[in-house]
């Protein structure tokens, strides 16, 4: 194929000549409007986000959080929540273009009344506290690290009879589901529906830390470092390659102590939970120092690289599954 110097490159926004403009306010007023004035912010030649590599420190959070623990009950909110807003896109309730993160919290005798939505969701568990959440009458224990989802349309409630504070990190496809206009959601007739199925009786809702940490050090010992990641698994319904999620892929890894990542970039803008260990994660021009339970997030074709003191596990969720369902994911290791 032959090709002519530049033709690899868009052209700029044309001239906007009096002329045209005055073509412009009449097209404007048929609801129409010039594709050659609006063409190169249509179509980028590589993503440009919105978004900004963001960081949480969980020792900043913890305390505001523990703050709207007296100001509000779980009950009264609904859900006792502090969303974490991407700050490159304030006032949409998103971390990214695709997903909202928030963190949770139920205090020791309180409920969080039952409830269902299109949107499905994930729970990463920060803090344990003895809190269980049931999903369509199965009920789960909620231990730190465990990965538990919420399938789209399913009843869902939380409760914790236990006497500390639980706590945990929210992953919802909330701004999908809306990009389609196809949210529904409703209360359920019972603010604490009964427990009617026992847990080893439905689909796997509950990723057990446990059973998942002991699958990565398996990994480690056995498996190939890949140069970005350490040794990264991603959650799979049981003898599936499917996510469990339909839209949302999560993720665990192992950084070795000493380990030092190369740069890495997806289409999938991705967020993090810092599970064990010390470490730094350069995110664009950006160097995040992350402890335990710290989060942060990757934009959209952001080069990422991990360093990690001592031996470290991130959790992680992104769009990808949905981007792979509809051929658009691409990725880079450098
Ligand atoms: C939701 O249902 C929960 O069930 C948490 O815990 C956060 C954010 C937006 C929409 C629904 C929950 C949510 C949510």
């Amino acid at each position: 194929m032959t090709r002519e110097a530049g033709s690899g490159d868009f052209h700029a926004r044309p001239e906007i000549t009096p002329e045209r403009q005055e073509f412009y306010k009449r097209l404007d007023r048929k609801n129409t409007t010039p594709l050659w004035d609006v063409f190169s912010n249509l179509v980028m030649p590589q993503p440009q986000s919105a978004c900004q590599p963001a960081f949480w420190k969980y020792g900043e959070i913890r305390p505001l959080l523990m703050e709207a623990g007296s100001l509000i009950t779980a009950r009264e909110a609904e859900r006792r929540v502090l969303v974490l807003e991407n700050p490159g896109i304030r006032g949409v309730s998103q971390i990214t273009q695709s997903l909202y993160a928030g963190v949770q919290l139920v205090m020791p005798g309180e409920i969080a009344p039952s409830h269902r939505h299109v949107a499905s969701a994930l729970r990463f568990v920060i803090e344990g506290g003895g809190a269980y959440t049931s999903v369509d009458g199965a009920r789960t224990e909620m231990h730190p690290g465990d990965f538990i989802i919420t399938p789209s349309w399913t009843f869902h409630d939380h409760g914790n009879p236990g006497d500390a504070p639980a706590i945990w990190l929210d992953g919802l496809d909330v701004p999908i589901v809306n990009m389609f206009d196809a949210s529904f959601a409703e209360r359920c007739a019972e603010v604490t529906p009964p427990v009617t199925k026992s847990e080893e009786d439905v689909p796997i809702f509950n990723y057990t830390y446990s059973s998942s940490r002991e699958a990565i050090h398996q990994l480690s010992r056995n498996g190939a470092v890949h140069p970005a990641h350490g040794f990264r698994m991603q959650y799979r319904k049981p003898s599936s390659v499917e996510s469990p999620i339909p839209t949302i892929g999560a993720f665990l890894q192992l950084l070795p102590a000493g380990f030092r990542g190369t740069d890495y970039r997806g289409t999938d803008a991705t967020v993090y939970c810092v599970t064990e260990g010390r470490g730094r994660s350069r995110v664009g021009g950006n160097t995040f120092e992350w402890g335990e339970h710290d989060i942060f997030v990757v934009p959209s074709w952001c080069f990422v690289s991990h360093e990690a003191d001592n031996d470290a596990v991130l959790f992680s969720f992104s769009d990808r599954p949905a981007q792979q369902a509809l051929k658009l994911w691409r990725e880079e290791v450098r």
